[in-house]
């Protein structure tokens, strides 16, 4: 058995993202499960169609796709996703889209299907501090989790899909304030994550 688990590459100003520094860190093999890192590109659409095709490819049993939330004080995972694309900054292909659906004529939202509450107090009892988000933006961040919940809907209707942002990290912040995380507390963090959605897959795909 195999999950995947995304994060993304850096985008607007910022050299680094605090979900890729934090999923580098994370083992390969989780409580008996195979993990695949996969680095998606801060991209409308494209970063979507990738994981979609390694859900053709590969056999996953979840899918954990992650990304960074500057401002944000908590690890959040994600319990909707939404179907509007609205940029405030350009993707790093430089589009802008402005009030627009992300699938014409498809529905309003789609729910992460992941574990988040339980994820939330197991994240807490560590000390690291997590709430639940019902909010994950209009940007790239909710266009893949929109997707993804859409794909597995629709294709993949045993694998269990979500997303979790995740605050800046500590080296993010030499030239600025802010809030942030230490990236070994967000690896702590994901990791909790992990193990929490391996135990609450159905035991027949173990
Ligand atoms: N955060 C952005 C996109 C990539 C990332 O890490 C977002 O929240 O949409």
């Amino acid at each position: 058995m195999k999950i995947l688990m995304t994060a993304f590459e850096p985008f607007g100003k910022d050299k680094i993202n605090a979900s890729e520094e934090a999923l580098k860190l994370l083992p390969k093999e989780i409580d008996g499960v195979e993990i695949d890192k996969m680095i998606l590109p801060v991209l409308y659409k494209e970063a979507a169609v990738k994981i979609y095709d390694a859900l053709c490819e590969e056999g996953y049993s979840a899918v954990i796709a992650i990304g960074q939330a500057a401002g944000r004080k908590a690890i959040t995972p994600e319990a909707i996703g939404i179907n509007v694309m609205h940029a405030r900054i350009q993707d790093n292909a430089g589009r802008m889209p402005q009030h627009r659906k992300l699938l014409e004529g498809g529905k309003d939202a789609y729910f992460s299907t992941l574990p988040n509450e339980i994820i939330v107090e197991k994240i807490k009892e560590a000390g690291i501090p997590s709430e639940v988000s019902y909010h994950a933006g209009t940007f790239v961040c909710n266009d893949v989790l929109y997707h993804l919940m859409y794909d597995i809907s629709v294709y993949f209707p045993n694998v269990l899909g979500g997303f979790i942002h995740v605050p800046n990290c500590t080296e993010q912040m030499i030239d600025k304030d802010g809030f942030a995380l230490d990236k070994e507390e967000i690896k702590k963090a994901l990791l909790i994550a992990a193990k929490e959605t391996i135990a609450y897959l159905p035991k027949n795909v173990l």
